[in-house]
């Protein structure tokens, strides 16, 4: 409907404003929560992830839309109801051991939001124990670990190794990213590589099939 596509634009523009009044315009108008949110704001966040992939809008774009989202997520949450945000997948995210990086991480983590993963971002210099620990806790289908130092990329390494040693290994589907990592470096430390925001949410979806 108009009112979907209003919403969708709102986020493909980045319309902070106008991403919150259409939402709540399509809910005064009674429109199903889940609908907003899978016509509206998700098909907005999907075509930004399309725009991105093909080099049309860039990462301060991105950002400003993901803001957008999150503000007709604020007004649409009190109306959705338990079921309607359908969780493809559960991921922790971590900037490894020693590095500090974390907008290309929080990219990721936003698009994969947006495409339905529930996402526990640990933040940076996290430890190949806590990523462990995160694991034993939250029971996640994926691990995506992110590293931009060519000294750091080590530590995911050593946080496969640390899992293995725990047993967990087999548990999870582990995803990294980052300048510095390749899909070489992937295959050669048991992980999946993917090169930016978009091919991240692809590889999670083949991951989770
Ligand atoms: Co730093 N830094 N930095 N830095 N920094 C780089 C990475 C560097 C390449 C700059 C350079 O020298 N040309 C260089 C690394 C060299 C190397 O090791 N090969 C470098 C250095 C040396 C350093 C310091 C050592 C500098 C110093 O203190 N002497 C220091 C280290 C601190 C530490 O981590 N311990 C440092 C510090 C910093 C700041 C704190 C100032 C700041 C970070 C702020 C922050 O993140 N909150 C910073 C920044 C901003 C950069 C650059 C300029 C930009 C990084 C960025 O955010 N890009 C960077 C140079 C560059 O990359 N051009 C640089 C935008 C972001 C959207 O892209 O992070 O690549 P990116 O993420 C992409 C993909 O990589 C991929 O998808 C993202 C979206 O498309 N991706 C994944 C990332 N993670 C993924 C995970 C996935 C999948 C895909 O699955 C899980």
């Amino acid at each position: 409907s108009v009112l979907f596509e209003q919403i969708a634009d709102s986020i493909i523009d980045g319309m902070i404003e106008e991403a919150r009044d259409s939402v709540q315009k399509a809910l005064d108008d009674g429109c199903e929560g889940k609908d907003i949110l899978n016509e509206g704001l998700i098909a907005g966040m999907n075509e930004v992830g399309v725009l991105f992939k093909e080099g049309e809008v860039f990462v301060p774009e991105v950002l400003i839309s993901a803001k957008a989202m999150n503000a007709g997520m604020e007004v649409l949450k009190p109306y959705l109801q338990e079921g309607d945000v359908k969780k493809v997948g559960k991921a922790v995210f971590a900037t490894v051991k020693g590095d500090l990086h974390d907008i290309g991480k929080k990219l990721v983590a936003l698009m994969m939001e947006g495409a339905g993963y529930e996402i526990i971002d640990l933040g940076v210099d996290v430890s190949p124990e806590k990523i462990v620990e995160a694991v034993k806790q939250y029971n996640p289908d994926i691990i995506g670990m992110s590293a931009m130092l060519t000294t750091t990329m080590v530590a995911m390494k050593e946080t496969i190794e640390t899992l293995k040693e725990e047993g967990l290994y087999e548990k999870v589907k582990i995803m990294i990213g980052g300048a510095p990592v390749s899909d070489k470096y992937a295959k050669q430390i048991g992980a999946n590589y993917s090169s930016d925001a978009s091919a991240a949410v692809d590889l999670a979806n083949q991951l989770m099939a």
